[in-house]
C-alpha cells in the first residue's frame, strides 16, 4: 500500500465568510434621519418648499392604519402685526396663506439608488415621517434603514435534512448535500461533513496516486456586486513534505471571476476578480499540489461554492 496521505492541509476562509459575512451595505450605518432632521428644523413661514406634494391620504401606506391626513392646519402665531406660522414634523408649509401643513415626502427627496437613501431597500412615505421595508428574509435593522439577514440556520427556521449542511446566505439559506465524488481509479471516504478522503491506492497504481488525496468543500455566502479584486479563501498547507507546492485554479465554472495567487511559502489564496451581480451561484476549485524533485506527491482539492445575494447588503 502506498501511504502518501500524509501532508495535512488545513483551510481557512478569508473574510466573507458565511458566518462573518457584512450583511449591510457599505454605506454608513448612520441612526439619525438626515433627510427629515434637515428638513424638520425648517418648517416656518413661507416657504414653499419644494419637497411638499399634497399626496392622497395614506390609506395605500401599509404603515399608517390610522386615517391621519397628509394634510393638516398650520400654527400660526400673530405678534406686532406680522404672522408666523410653523408645521408638525416632517411637514411643510403650503397653502396661500401659510395656513396649510403638507407632509414631506422623504422618500421622494431621497430615492432610492442616491446618496444619502433612507432606507437600503423600501422607503413607503407616512403622514409626518417614513418607514423603511426590508425584502423576505430580512429584518429592519435597529437604525431603521438597513436590513440585517436573518439566520435561518441559527434560529430553526430551515428545513434541511439531517445528512444535509445549512448554509446561511444573505437573504435565505441553502441546504446543501456534500458527496464524494465517484471516481475511476480512487475510492474516497467522507471524514467530515465537508471533507472527503482517497483511500489507500494499491502498490504502483499511479492512476490512483494521481486523483486528489483529499477534496474539501467550503460555503460562502456574498452580497451583490462586492468591490474585486478581493480576497475570498485561503488555503495553505499545514506541513510540507515535498520541495515545492503548487496552488492553481482547477475546473472551468466560475472562470473569469476567480484568480488564485500565491500569498506566502505555503498559502495560496482564492481571489474574486470581477464584481458579481446576484442572485448568482459560483464554484471554483482551488488546487495545491505537493511537489518533491519535480515528482508528484499529493494533490488537494478544496471546493469553494460562491453563495451571492440578489441585493447588495
Ligand atoms: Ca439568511
Amino acid at each position: 500500500f502506498n501511504s502518501s496521505d500524509n501532508s495535512l492541509a488545513s483551510f481557512t476562509p478569508a473574510a466573507p465568510s458565511s458566518s462573518t459575512s457584512t450583511s449591510t451595505s457599505s454605506s454608513s450605518s448612520s441612526s439619525s434621519f438626515p433627510a427629515s432632521a434637515a428638513l424638520l428644523a425648517s418648517s416656518s413661514s413661507s416657504s414653499s418648499s419644494s419637497a411638499s406634494s399634497p399626496s392622497t391620504p395614506s390609506s395605500s401606506s401599509p404603515t399608517s392604519s390610522s386615517p391621519t391626513a397628509s394634510v393638516r392646519p398650520s400654527h400660526c402665531t400673530h405678534f406686532l402685526g406680522s404672522t408666523r406660522c410653523t408645521c408638525d414634523v416632517g411637514f411643510t408649509i403650503s397653502g396661500r396663506d401659510n395656513n396649510i401643513c403638507t407632509d414631506i415626502d422623504e422618500c421622494r427627496l431621497f430615492p432610492l439608488g442616491q446618496p444619502g437613501r433612507l432606507c437600503v431597500h423600501q422607503c413607503v412615505n407616512t403622514p409626518g415621517s417614513f418607514h423603511c421595508f426590508c425584502p423576505v428574509g430580512y429584518d429592519l435593522a435597529r437604525d431603521g434603514r438597513s436590513c440585517t439577514d436573518v439566520n435561518e440556520c441559527e434560529n430553526q427556521r430551515n428545513n434541511c435534512t439531517v445528512n444535509q449542511i445549512c448554509v446561511n446566505t444573505n437573504g435565505g439559506f441553502q441546504c446543501v448535500t456534500v458527496e464524494c465524488p465517484q471516481m475511476k481509479n480512487a475510492t474516497y471516504i467522507k471524514t467530515s461533513p465537508t471533507r472527503c478522503e482517497r483511500n489507500p491506492c494499491m502498490l504502483g497504481d499511479k492512476p490512483c496516486t494521481q486523483a486528489p488525496n483529499s477534496i474539501s468543500f467550503h460555503f460562502l455566502s456574498v452580497v451583490s456586486n462586492m468591490s474585486a479584486p478581493r480576497v475570498l479563501f485561503r488555503v495553505s498547507a499545514a506541513r510540507v513534505l515535498g520541495d515545492t507546492l503548487r496552488f492553481g485554479l482547477a475546473g472551468g465554472r466560475g472562470r473569469g471571476h476567480f484568480s488564485v495567487q500565491r500569498s506566502g511559502r505555503q498559502t495560496g489564496t482564492l481571489l474574486l476578480v470581477t464584481p458579481i451581480n446576484g442572485p448568482a451561484t459560483l464554484e471554483a476549485e482551488v488546487e495545491m499540489s505537493e511537489l518533491e524533485h519535480n515528482t508528484l506527491l499529493g494533490r488537494y482539492l478544496t471546493k469553494v461554492t460562491l453563495f451571492v445575494s440578489p441585493y447588495e447588503f
